[in-house]
């Protein structure tokens, strides 16, 4: 599939997608979305998965100009759109076997600041800021920010950003745990890869099993979950990267790990 609206690239294990329509703060349309679909079927053999957007902005949700309807004219079916669109991009971020990185460029509004934390590691620029812009639409929060916002900030935190719908400065977001880290504008880039390089050298298996096992804390029991510890503990005490590990622990030498 030939990319419009999106740029992929894939080398040394790290997979790069960034949002690429600027001129419009990237916000979401269908095309992009199967753009999108395309792109994430596509870094399976990469270790760590890095989303961005192009220009001054991270991603503005929904393209609104393909919303705009005549007041005689049919409205369009929003519950598609999030079935066909939105839903399966949440779960397909939440399920990839590698850590996800967001970096935040700029403004993440609506969908987009929802599809942001729906990553594993949220690092944002220091200019960037997260809207919960639904409510001034009419709209609830979508892409599962009623699901994120009141496990990452609280019940509170989640209802003043959800009813309100105010700009939170990447700092505040750092400070109320919504996000891993604010960097400097000038360091976004630079931090980004650091990241995305460590990520890609790391033992990605248990990388992988410890986000399934993270995630899976929210709707588990103890009991449950320390029996999935024990099954993810029981995979990985078989793979190669723990043989690893091992051994460079003890011959006190860098790991090499392989993924596997
Ligand atoms: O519909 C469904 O499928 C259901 C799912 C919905 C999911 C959603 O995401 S609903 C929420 C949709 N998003 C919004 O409501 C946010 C709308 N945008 C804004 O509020 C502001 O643009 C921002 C706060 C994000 C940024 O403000 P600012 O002042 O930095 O930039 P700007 O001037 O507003 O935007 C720059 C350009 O991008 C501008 O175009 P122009 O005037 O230069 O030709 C603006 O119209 C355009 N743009 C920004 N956001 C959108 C957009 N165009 C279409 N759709 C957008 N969402």
């Amino acid at each position: 599939m030939d990319y419009q609206n999106i740029l992929f690239d894939q080398a040394d294990g790290i997979a790069r997608i960034t949002l690429n329509r600027p001129d419009r703060l990237n916000s979401f349309t269908a095309a992009m979305h199967a753009e999108l679909r395309d792109a994430l079927g596509r870094v399976g053999g990469a270790r760590v998965l890095v989303l961005t957007g192009a220009g001054r902005g991270f991603c503005a949700g929904q393209d609104l100009s393909d919303r705009a309807v005549a007041a005689d004219a049919q409205q369009p079916d929003l519950g598609a759109s999030i079935e066909t669109n939105y839903r399966p991009l949440v779960l397909a971020l939440r399920a990839l076997p590698m850590p996800v990185i967001c970096a935040v460029n700029g403004v993440a509004a609506g969908a987009g600041a929802n599809i942001a934390l729906a990553c594993d590691i949220v690092l944002a620029a220091r200019s960037a800021s997260f809207i919960q812009a639904f409510c001034k639409i009419g709209l609830v929060p979508d892409s599962g920010g009623t699901y994120f916002l009141p496990r990452l900030v609280g019940t509170a935190r989640a209802m003043g950003l959800a009813l309100l719908g105010d700009k939170l400065s990447a700092e505040q977001a750092e400070a109320w745990g919504l996000i891993w880290k604010c960097v400097d504008d000038d360091r976004l880039a630079a931090e980004t890869d650091k990241l995305a390089r460590h990520f890609a050298a790391a033992p990605t298996r248990g990388l992988a099993l410890t986000k399934r096992a993270l995630y899976a804390a929210a709707h588990n029991t103890l009991e449950q979950q320390l029996d999935l510890e024990r099954d993810c503990q029981r995979e990985l005490g078989y793979s190669e990267d723990y043989r690893e590990g091992v051994a460079a622990f003890m011959e006190k030498r860098a790991p090499r790990f392989q993924g596997r």
